[in-house]
């Protein structure tokens, strides 16, 4: 049995992770099953280290190692916030409006990404199988393979992949997707994503198409292909009867006995489409006043990347469109929305699901969005809430029986809300039951499985 070897921007100690997110819990729970070693960034800036240079560190789990390393102040800034953050996430995400292409964040990124490959690189045994992990890491494997490393690697990409067009658009675009072929396996989250990269390789690189999955270019064969990822179903639904999410919950229904609960939960993030989302509310209340008094919206967004201005301007406008509907709608007893600009504890999260009446998960853009799934796993099957999820997550390939909305049209989404709000109960239990059986079959233990059988069973190229 081959070594798991994870390596990804963050990590995680799997024995402290209880808590830490689906996420986490699996891919420790892949490394504890035969030993294994994640590798990562270590979480520290040093103020004034030296660019290319960082200290590692290790410590052990059980038996997984963890080894991290340094970065200093302008690696991390041109690596994480500049190249990561402020050029692909936007791009990879459709908003080109918002990437910042400082031609000065390529360097950093490169630079970090080689650093990391020249301090994995001893440390790995020729039988190793290498997992690398999302946005922050496409050239992991090209530097790998330039030190002469023969192991199986594959890519998971966290996030959706634009079409060649929007893609284009990265001045180093064809350099991105020729490091992807350093790669054995690219896993996407959907099938749009499969699909975007089999165009791009297609029409940009002239790549041989070998099979639906298989790809020729630059001397290299990837296989390229979907595996949505999935939730620790088993892990959410005892969180959801567990006393703190119990306790939650009783204290919402009685907070809120005589309401209708819309929920949303995500990081203040703008491919979340939290602004739109808040205006078809709006639309909801001025198209049917019925609602007034009654239904109210819970909007959670937890802080993030709040170095980036884009995000801060993103803060500020949610709070002015929150503030006007209270304003304008607010009674002494009532307030339409109750944003909060903080963490939940995830113990309490399934609470806050169960008491919804109607979940709002409604990205502009997603890989995935975890939170779907979470919300149908927290339901009482007896009296399910609805899911209004956008058709633009990369969830919206499986949960089909969801309300499917485009986040876009704020009078559509408004009218769905509606929809959601008056739905039979027969009608919705009928759709939680088929959406909990998909997402319970397609878990994250599932997910972890496929793609690691998949990537043992690639012959190397
Ligand atoms: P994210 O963009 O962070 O993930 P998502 O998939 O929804 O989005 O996962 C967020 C996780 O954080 C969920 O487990 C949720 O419960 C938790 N969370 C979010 N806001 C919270 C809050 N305010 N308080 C407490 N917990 C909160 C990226 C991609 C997604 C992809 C995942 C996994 O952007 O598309 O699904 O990775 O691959």
């Amino acid at each position: 049995m081959s070594r798991l070897v994870v390596v990804s921007n963050r990590i995680a100690d799997p024995r402290k992770s209880a808590g830490a997110g689906g996420l986490a819990v699996a891919l420790g729970d892949a490394l504890s099953a035969n030993g294994g070693l994640w590798f990562g960034w270590s979480g520290t800036v040093v103020e004034n280290g030296t660019p290319g240079e960082g200290e590692v560190h290790t410590h052990h789990s059980g038996n997984v190692t963890l080894t991290t390393v340094d970065l200093c102040k302008e690696d991390h800034d041109s690596y994480y916030l500049g190249y990561s953050n402020g050029v692909l996430w936007p791009v990879f995400h459709y908003r080109l409006d918002l990437a910042d292409f400082d031609a000065g964040y390529i360097g950093g990124y490169r630079r970090v990404n080689k650093l990391l490959a020249r301090k994995l690189m001893p440390l790995l045994k020729p039988d190793d199988l290498i997992w690398v992990h999302d946005y922050h890491l496409i050239p992991m494997a090209a530097e790998l393979r330039a030190m002469g490393c023969k192991n199986r690697i594959g890519f998971f990409l966290h996030i959706p992949l634009p079409p060649p067009l929007i893609l284009a658009a990265v001045p180093q675009h064809e350099w991105l997707i020729r490091s992807l072929f350093a790669y054995d396996l690219v896993g996407f989250q959907a099938q749009a994503d499969v699909e975007h990269f089999s165009r791009y390789v297609g029409k940009e690189v002239g790549a041989e198409t070998l099979d639906e999955h298989q790809f020729r270019a630059f001397g290299r064969k990837v296989q390229a292909q979907a595996f949505p990822i999935g939730i620790d179903v088993d892990e959410f639904a005892a969180l959801t009867h567990a006393k703190e999410g119990r306790d939650m919950y009783e204290r919402m229904k009685n907070e809120y006995s005589r309401r209708r609960i819309l929920l949303g939960v995500e990081r203040l993030d703008y491919s979340k489409g939290l602004p739109q989302r808040v205006k078809a509310f709006r639309e909801l209340l001025k198209n049917y006043p019925e609602n007034i008094n009654s239904a109210t919206l819970i909007q959670i967004a937890s802080p993030s990347r709040e170095a980036l201005d884009t995000y801060a301007d993103l803060r500020q406008e949610l709070e002015s469109l929150c503030g006007a509907i209270n304003g304008d709608y607010g009674e002494l007893d009532w307030m339409p929305v109750r944003y909060i600009h903080r963490n939940v504890a995830r113990k309490r999260l399934p609470g806050l699901y169960r008491v919804a009446d109607v979940a709002l998960v409604t990205p502009l853009r997603d890989g995935m969005n975890l939170v779907a799934k979470e919300f149908i796993v927290a339901q009482d099957p007896a009296d399910p809430g609805v899911l209004v999820l956008s058709r633009f997550a990369g969830a919206a390939e499986q949960l089909k029986e969801a309300i499917l909305v485009n986040p876009y049209d704020v009078h559509g989404t408004a009218e769905s809300i509606q929809l959601a709000l008056q739905m039979p109960l027969i009608e919705r239990q009928r759709r939680h039951q088929q959406l909990l059986e998909r997402v319970r079959n397609q878990d994250v233990h599932w997910w972890r499985k496929t793609y690691l059988d998949a990537l043992a069973a690639c012959e190397p190229d």
